[in-house]
């Protein structure tokens, strides 16, 4: 349990927060014994594209293995040959560049811990159902991201006045012609404003928990682009175009879109940074919980570029709140895990709610904003068990 004494950053980062009631099992008991407890393996959401959901309730631990990490793909996985590949860097630039894998793993490296969640994450929960992939709580993870930062690159090349948006391209394509694309194939592109762009949180990963990183999860390059939504991580990177006007493709402007509120009009906007949430790992919703025993509610919470301040947890349906605990030291742009211990006292259907709150006064909303379409679905999200 929590309270032992255990050095807290020590095991967070190594081993299992606790005994979860999913590794009683024979093999299970084995893996614990050798200290690393198993996580169940990927949800299959899609086969091809493949797209993979973290089993979010037997969430235990800070950093998600990288075979454990949700796969989001909008095409097949394209298989890069690392002689022939090259990052170009070129448009508004000085000097356009062709990098090659070798000269990049030579630039002086960052690493940093980032979360990264689908903007589509929850949506299979919506109601009435949406289209897109139906994600429920695992299009999210933590992970350990190592590269170089994405503003050394842009040095390199020479950003020229004038210059607002980076562009980053993805050398995989399909069609997006029957959801509104236009015709043909095109590539995955996303891009972000020079400001973000030049942020040190804002890198280009080799890297991922230690091992290069995994075909699935963009080898030989991605972009981590911390505290923003995963579509601006751009798998598979293969060009930077750095433009004089903001960027307006596919997935920019008709994919990964909301409608904000300006001067009474709805304007769309593409989607950038994380809002505040808390999820729930355990209890899962229909899971049966014994009465008068001390039950350990617990999961993450995640804030983008602010910290988590507070994660609060009802038991009464949001009619009254507590706070729960938060764990560990906070690691900007890393989601924080929290507990809160429950004894139920009476038999019967009781709903749970997490809710957080960040350091810049965001309140995680209790109901679903329309304009947000299929995206950013950050209400808290109701958690009916059985209490037995
Ligand atoms: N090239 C490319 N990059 C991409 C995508 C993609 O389909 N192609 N999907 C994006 C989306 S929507 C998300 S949520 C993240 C998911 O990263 P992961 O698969 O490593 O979890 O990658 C982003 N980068
Ligand atoms: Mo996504």
């Amino acid at each position: 349990m929590w309270n032992g004494g255990v050095d807290r950053r020590e095991f967070l980062g190594r081993t299992a927060l606790t005994t979860a009631p999913w590794l009683l099992g024979g093999a299970a008991v084995a893996a614990q014994a050798g200290g690393t407890p198993m996580i169940p393996p990927l949800i299959v959401r899609e086969k091809a594209p493949q797209n993979l959901e973290f089993p979010f309730a037997a969430l235990d631990r800070l950093i998600i293995p990288n075979d454990r990490f949700y796969v989001r793909n909008h095409f097949a996985v394209p298989r890069l040959d690392l002689k022939t590949w090259r990052l170009r860097v070129e448009g508004a630039v000085k000097r356009a560049i062709d990098l090659e894998y070798e000269e990049l793993r030579k630039l002086r490296s960052v690493t940093l811990t980032a979360t990264l969640e689908c903007a589509g994450n929850n949506r299979g929960f919506l109601v009435p159902k949406a289209r897109g992939v139906a994600w429920q709580l695992g299009a999210v993870g933590n992970a350990e991201w190592t590269g170089v930062p994405l503003s050394a690159v842009l040095e390199r090349a020479g950003v020229r006045d004038g210059a607002v948006d980076v562009v980053l391209e993805g050398a995989d394509t399909g069609s997006v012609a029957a959801a509104g694309g236009p015709d043909g194939n095109i590539a995955f592109a996303s891009s972000l404003p020079l400001a973000k762009a030049r942020r040190p949180e804002v890198i280009l990963a080799y890297r991922m928990n230690g091992a290069d990183l995994p075909s699935a999860h963009g080898f030989p390059l991605r972009a981590v682009v911390a505290a923003w939504y995963g579509m601006a991580s751009v798998k598979w990177l293969k060009r930077i175009i750095v433009t004089n006007r903001p960027f307006a493709g596919y997935f920019q402007t008709i994919d990964y879109s909301f409608y904000e509120r300006r001067a009474g009009l709805a304007v769309v906007t593409p989607i950038t940074e994380m809002q505040v949430k808390a999820q729930m790992a355990r209890p899962s919703a229909g899971e049966v919980v014994p009465v008068n025993r001390a039950y350990r509610v617990h999961g993450a919470a995640w804030a983008g570029e602010a910290d988590v301040a507070r994660v609060d947890v009802s038991s009464d349906g949001g009619k009254t709140w507590a706070p729960a605990r938060l764990l560990g030291r906070p690691v900007p742009f890393s989601w924080r895990l929290w507990e809160w211990n429950w004894t139920p006292k009476r038999a019967g259907k009781v709903t749970l709610l997490a809710r957080a709150s960040d350091g810049r006064g965001r309140v995680q909303p209790l109901t679903r904003d329309a304009d947000r379409r299929t995206y950013m679905i950050s209400h808290a999200l109701p958690v009916t068990v059985d209490v037995k």
